[in-house]
């Protein structure tokens, strides 16, 4: 195993104390596989920092760090145009402020639910972390299906949650932004209930506006983008690039479009993307102006790619998107999307680099697999991190009360996505995995929060 650093060193210190605090985890979050997923990869990777820096142990820093530090759970009642009543549940994790106010994104789907969200936000502590923004870590959304419901709808629903989650929420407190189902619409819907409650113009309550209202430019193309500039430097260091790759990347919402772009831009033929239903090979590469009209504008299925593109193939059961043999995969959809079967496959298809635009879209299995094999790796928390970097970015704009260009945002998006890199590899090497950005990524992320944490003493 190669980032279950417990099997190598299972006796030390540091090993036995991550083991406790795993089990206790379990034990007082029960049925929560997502979250206990997410914990066990990132405790394993700290392992190395406990033996070698007891302090952390002696302070009590990761049983902290494992409670989240509020959790709100909150009844949602709506109007459908039926005018039937209709409610759903709405949550927000504030799981860590050590380091900034919480900031993490909004998600609307119907799987959604507390390991969910819980998963989520503890990624986001150590993701914006990496950042080296002032941001501590946040997610929120609810079990709400935006798929099928009208613009009024939605409209309602989104003044609803708000009405509630805004007695929670402020510039300095805890910034929500978007994520799966919540968009610049959604933001937007939520921004007016907020302003229209507070009777204030606080345009840093929320990320992701329109740049008509303090939205940043390139917030948009950001999470994509990142992932793309990140994956980039990771084939740098092998004398590798984008130019003439075949490259698959999953999904086919925000994450997805601008990962496409980017990686086109680079000279990549991108030929597969997918959503939930199932996934669409172009082997010509995907004509992306198609997708974004579909997906952006008409809120149609990925299925209807194939009646203008008629030499393109349109395949049942997203899943198997990972069949196509690639040179770059880039998950951009969802969680637990590639597990152990599909990663062999990957490998078996030679596969150069997986880049996770996603958050935890590998299962653990699958992400040995990736290592074991010599795939350059990129996890979620780094490779993802661009999103709400520029989010970051957008909360200074709206503090100084000025817009940067587009170029501006672009550039500082792309010096934070090679920094992460760059900090990731160098905790790799100093903890004794070279190259292991799980690890790597994990360790940068997790010493800010837990130095802060410590400097703030036991709170
Ligand atoms: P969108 O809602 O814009 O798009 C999500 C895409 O993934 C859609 O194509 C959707 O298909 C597909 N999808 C969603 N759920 C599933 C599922 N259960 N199985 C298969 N496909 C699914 O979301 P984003 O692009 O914003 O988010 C994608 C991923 O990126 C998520 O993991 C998110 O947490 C992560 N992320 C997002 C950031 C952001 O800034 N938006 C930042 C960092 C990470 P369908 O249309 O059929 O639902
Ligand atoms: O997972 C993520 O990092 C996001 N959904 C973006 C969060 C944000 O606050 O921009």
């Amino acid at each position: 195993m190669v980032i279950l650093v417990t099997k190598s060193i299972s006796d030390t210190q540091g090993s036995k104390y991550v083991k406790e605090v795993f089990e206790s985890v379990k034990k007082r979050n029960p049925h929560e596989p997502e979250f206990h997923q997410a914990v066990k990869e990132i405790l394993d990777s700290l392992i190395p920092v406990f033996d070698k820096h007891p302090k952390y142990m002696e302070q009590g820093v990761l049983e902290r760090i494992v409670e989240p530090e509020r959790v709100i759970t909150f009844r949602v009642p709506w109007v459908d145009d039926n005018g039937k009543v209709q409610v759903n549940r709405g949550f927000r994790v504030q799981f860590n402020s050590a380091i900034g106010p919480y900031k993490g994104g909004l998600r609307f789907h119907p799987s959604v639910n507390a390991s969910i969200i819980k998963f989520l936000g503890f990624e986001q502590i150590f993701k914006n972390s990496l950042t080296g923004q002032p941001i501590g870590g946040g997610k929120g959304g609810s079990d709400f299906d935006p798929k099928g419901k009208s613009d009024a709808e939605i409209m309602r629903f989104c003044q609803s949650f708000m009405t509630e989650l805004a007695k929670h929420i402020g510039p300095d407190t805890d910034v929500p932004a978007g994520d799966i189902g919540v968009g610049a619409r959604e933001i937007g819907y939520m921004f007016g209930q907020y302003k229209r409650l507070q009777n204030a113009f606080h345009s840093g309550v929320l990320t992701g506006k329109a740049v008509g209202f303090g939205g940043s430019l390139g917030r948009t193309e950001a999470t994509g983008y990142g992932t793309v500039y990140f994956v980039q430097e990771m084939l740098k260091d092998k004398g590798l690039d984008f130019k003439d790759s075949t490259v698959v990347v999953s999904g086919s919402g925000n994450v997805a479009i601008y990962a496409i772009k980017k990686a086109q831009e680079l000279g990549a033929k991108v030929v597969a993307c997918s959503d939930s239903n199932g996934y669409i090979y172009d082997k010509n590469g995907i004509d992306l102006e198609t997708v974004k009209r579909l997906k952006e504008v008409e809120r149609k299925r990925i299925s209807e790619y194939v009646k203008e593109h008629p030499d393109a193939d349109y395949f049942e059961g997203c899943e198997n998107i990972w069949l196509i043999p690639c040179d770059i995969a880039l998950p951009c959809a969802t969680q637990n999307e590639i597990d152990e079967t599909s990663a062999k496959i990957l490998v078996t298809n030679g596969v150069k680099a997986v880049g996770e635009g996603a958050n935890m879209p590998s299962t653990l299995e699958a992400v040995e697999i990736f290592l074991e094999n010599d795939v350059l790796f990129g996890p979620g928390k780094a490779a993802n991190a661009g999103g709400v970097a520029v989010s970051a970015l957008e909360m200074a704009q709206n503090s100084a009360r000025i817009s940067w260009t587009f170029e501006e945002v672009d550039t500082k998006l792309h010096e934070i996505m090679v920094n992460i890199y760059r900090n990731s590899m160098n905790a790799s090497e100093e903890y004794g995995h070279p190259g292991n950005l799980v690890v790597g990524s994990n360790i940068a992320g997790f010493l800010k929060v837990a130095d802060a944490m410590i400097a703030q003493g036991v709170i």
